[in-house]
């Protein structure tokens, strides 16, 4: 399983969701995004995970992708999975 998260760096959700995946010593990629729901990184995330705002947190998975976004949801997913 690869993580991805998408994120800016002084966001406290954002900060929220990197405190639990290091504590919890899960492996993954920070994606800097634009500040700017116009960007079309921003846009491609929105879309895909339903939520305009960050972090989202991409999953790849045998072949398979999904992307979650709201913090909350993101550590609800991480537990449960
Ligand atoms: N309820 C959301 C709030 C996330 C949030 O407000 N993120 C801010 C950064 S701290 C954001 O994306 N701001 C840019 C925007 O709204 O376009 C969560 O817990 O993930």
């Amino acid at each position: 399983m690869k993580l991805t998260l998408y994120q800016f760096e002084q966001c406290p959700y954002c900060a929220k969701v990197r405190a639990w995946l290091d504590e919890h010593g899960k492996e993954y990629a920070k994606v800097n995004v634009a500040n700017d729901r116009d960007d079309p990184q921003r846009k491609e995330l929105a879309e895909k995970s339903g939520v305009a705002t960050v972090p989202v947190l991409k999953v790849e998975n045998d072949g398979t992708e999904i992307y979650i976004g709201e913090s909350a949801d993101i550590i609800a997913w991480l537990e449960s999975s």
